[in-house]
């Protein structure tokens, strides 16, 4: 056998890349599924420690009803990793697939829980429910390479193993004021896709303050034409035309998140008084400080006519008047146009800090507000003093610091939702040298807004009544999407947390560990979160 110099060195030089390659290869492989950052923490992870790999050869297969999140995976690849896979409904090839199957009978599943199996051939994920499939989807996108414009790649490796998880509440929201300050379409549809990579559920967006009023409602056009002409510090303000807050609730629903829209009533109602001077009963002009509360008896004169447009911070100030016919055509106009825009089953109608409307007044508002709400085929949703009124099973409280209001609210048969405003309010400062929010509930830094339990909150309260949690974002001091990030991010996530893993498995310790390895994605997503010192940020 003769020896063949060139070809020798061919193989030798051969040999030498592709070790070089799988070494390089071998860094970034990983293999340990147990070991990689997820957030919300699933429930269980049953790692097998290979590999499956996606490449643009990669299919995913899925029936038609899940085409909308086949489609949404298939984008986000391409657009996270550049990696173009191909969505079909079958598949000819026996491996290298992502199938996406509803299954039935998966008890412990329930509706919103997947199964998601990576084998070296092969992805699948089952669930119960398309809202199950979708959250399948978004733990697959945190087990996927975080996304890196530089360093794209014709493929990815996925470490192998078996994860199974579902939440321990049903409802896991975030409530945006869009009334302070107005955030447009675009804006809002980026909260969505925010919140959604989180598996949060709920929207609930604040469409009316003293500030703005950021509706149409087509039977009172000066609501957002005047009401909304402008918001806190004087800017142009806005509204959604009911056009597009039907896009909005349909932007929403591709990502499995319910929209519940607020009107608060019967205070903060400043911007329906301006652009309707009958639904003015006279008001109490606001006083420097914060939370100032004049007494009833103080109501100034002016009844009748539209007061000013307001553009300060101050709350608890304006009421509508329940001795007025024109109040209540008023409210069922308006809950009647919502409700028919609202494909969810909640309409939310405020009824907090409603300090100037006399208690007995409070309460018979409240009272009629349901009937109207459930005579629109919709739940009544209030916030924690809605506790005083005549409620029953069909209405959800929602606690931001009264423990009492919440005992009173189960006792009367009514569901509860939890924002501790020392926990959960995004608007609070994170220390004393925060740029924007505000701090009369608290600072709440990132492990303040994770280290909390909502069956702590209310003790004595029947847990089965507690439908989940929602991270608050009011934005008297909100003035862009750079503001709402840096607020929303880093503890947005950690409230998803607590809204969806069981609170026997939480340590902010093993919680900050993963939030810091999160870093690089918020980062690849263009999120301006908060670059807490309390994390090791990747
Ligand atoms: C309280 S707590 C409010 C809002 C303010 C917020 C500011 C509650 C239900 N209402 O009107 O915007 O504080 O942090």
């Amino acid at each position: 056998m003769t020896f063949n110099f060139t070809s020798g060195v061919r193989v030798l030089m051969l040999l030498i890349l592709s070790a070089g390659m799988l070494q390089s290869c071998k860094k970034e492989e990983p293999t340990d599924l147990s070991a990689l950052s997820i957030i919300p923490k699933p429930v269980s992870i049953v790692p097998t420690r290979t590999s499956f790999t996606l490449s643009s050869s990669t299919t995913i297969v899925a029936p038609p009803e899940l085409k909308g999140t086949a489609d949404y995976l298939s984008e986000r690849l391409n657009k996270e990793l550049g990696i173009n896979v191909t969505v079909a409904t079958e598949s000819s090839q026996r491996g290298d697939n992502i199938s996406l199957v509803l299954i039935s009978g998966d008890g412990e599943l329930g509706d919103e829980g997947y199964e998601l199996v990576i084998e070296e051939e092969s992805v699948t994920i089952n669930a119960n429910k398309p809202a199950g499939i979708f959250y399948g989807v978004q733990t697959l996108l945190q087990i996927a390479p975080v996304p890196d414009k530089a360093q794209q790649s014709e493929a990815a490796t996925l470490a192998t193993g078996t994860i199974r998880d579902y939440p321990n509440y049903s409802w896991r929201g975030t409530m945006l004021d869009v009334s302070r300050h107005f955030f447009g379409v675009d804006d809002v549809k980026r909260v969505i896709d925010l919140i959604s990579y989180y598996k949060m559920n709920v929207l609930h967006l604040g469409l009316s303050n003293d500030q703005g009023w950021r509706i149409e409602i087509k039977s009172w056009p000066n609501l957002a034409l005047h009401g909304g002409s402008t918001q806190v510090g004087g800017g142009k303000g806005g509204y959604y035309t009911q056009e597009q807050y039907k896009d909005i609730v349909a932007y929403a629903a591709s990502r499995y998140i319910t929209i519940v829209p607020e009107i608060d009533l019967p205070g903060h109602i400043n911007a329906a008084l301006a652009s309707y001077g009958e639904l003015n009963g006279g008001i109490v002009v606001p006083k420097e400080g914060r939370l100032v509360v004049p007494s009833t008896s103080g109501i100034l004169d002016g009844k009748n006519k539209p007061t000013d447009l307001y553009t300060g911070i101050e709350v608890g100030w304006s009421t509508l008047r329940l001795d007025k016919p024109a109040t209540f055509k008023f409210v069922n106009d308006v809950l009647r146009e919502l409700a028919a825009i609202t494909p969810g089953p909640y309409v939310h109608i405020g009824g907090d800090e409603a300090h100037v409307t006399k208690k007995d007044d409070y309460i018979q508002f409240i009272n009629k507000f349901r009937e109207i709400v459930q005579a629109n085929g919709k739940k009544m949703v209030g916030w924690e003093e809605v506790a005083q009124g005549n409620i029953d099973e069909g209405v959800v409280a929602q606690y931001w610091h009264s423990e009492k209001y919440m005992e009173m609210a189960v006792e009367k048969g009514a569901n509860i939702i939890l924002s501790p405003s020392k926990h959960a309010y995004l608007d609070m400062q994170y220390d004393s040298t925060t740029r924007i929010g505000l701090h009369w509930a608290a600072y709440v830094e990132v492990d303040e807004a994770y280290n909390w339990d909502p069956q702590a909150e209310v003790k004595d309260v029947d847990p089965k009544k507690i439908l989940g949690v929602e991270a608050a974002l009011w934005t008297e001091t909100v003035e862009n999407m750079t503001d709402i990030e840096f607020l929303t991010f880093p503890r947005l996530p950690g409230i998803a947390e607590i809204g969806w893993s069981p609170a026997e498995g939480r340590s902010w310790y093993e919680y900050k560990v993963r939030l810091g390895a999160h870093g690089p994605r918020m980062r690849a997503w263009e999120i301006d979160y908060y670059p807490s010192k309390r994390v090791d940020w990747k």
